[in-house]
């Protein structure tokens, strides 16, 4: 398995949209694969394909405590939605800074599993924010764009300056081998 880069904002890459997946093969198992991997190690509970500079609209998202429950959607729609709420977000794209956004509690949605065999769906809580904060990563939106332009443009400046370009989120305490 391989660790993928991780693009961080302000990177233009994060703007791009992901096509819609046609061919169920073995490439796009490997980079699911890859994608889960990097997204444990990074710590994460979702990660978006655009997040790993591939286009397409592939999600992988583990919320459990365990971390031993992933799941994968392609691509993935959003039927309905209900309850607003306020939810504190982070982004393995954004390091270190969290805001809260506005969100649904509620959602249904349907996706196409790594098979190519389709399911509906409904999420409530953290799984359904996950879910709406990963799409909008398909769609070339991030969760800075949810709050104010000063506030997107400080924490554009300040991953800027740590110079973290290129570098994955992931621990430091664990190796691991690429
Ligand atoms: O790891 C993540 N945590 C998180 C917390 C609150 C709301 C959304 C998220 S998703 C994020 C991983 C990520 O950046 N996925 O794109
Ligand atoms: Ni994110």
């Amino acid at each position: 398995m391989k660790l993928l880069n991780i693009l961080h904002f302000p990177d233009n890459r994060l703007r791009k949209k992901g096509e819609n997946v046609a061919i169920y093969d073995d490439n796009l198992n490997t980079i699911a694969m890859n994608m889960l991997h990097t997204m444990y190690e990074s710590k994460g509970i979702g990660l978006a394909a655009i997040q790993v500079d591939i286009q397409i609209r592939l999600i992988v998202i583990d919320v459990s405590e365990g971390r031993n429950e992933p799941l994968f959607l392609v691509n993935p729609v959003i039927n309905s939605k209900e309850d607003k709420i306020m939810f504190e977000e982070g982004c393995l794209s954004v390091p270190g800074f969290y805001e809260p956004v506005e969100r649904f509690n509620h959602i249904k949605y349907t996706f196409f599993d790594l098979k190519g065999i389709k399911h509906e769906a409904s999420a409530e809580g953290l799984m359904a924010v996950c879910i709406q904060h990963e799409i909008d990563h398909l769609d070339g939106k991030l969760f800075v764009d949810h709050i104010s332009g000063i506030k997107r443009d400080r924490i554009a400046k300040k991953i800027k300056k740590q110079g973290s370009e290129g570098l994955v989120t992931a621990r430091k305490d664990v190796p691991y081998s690429i």
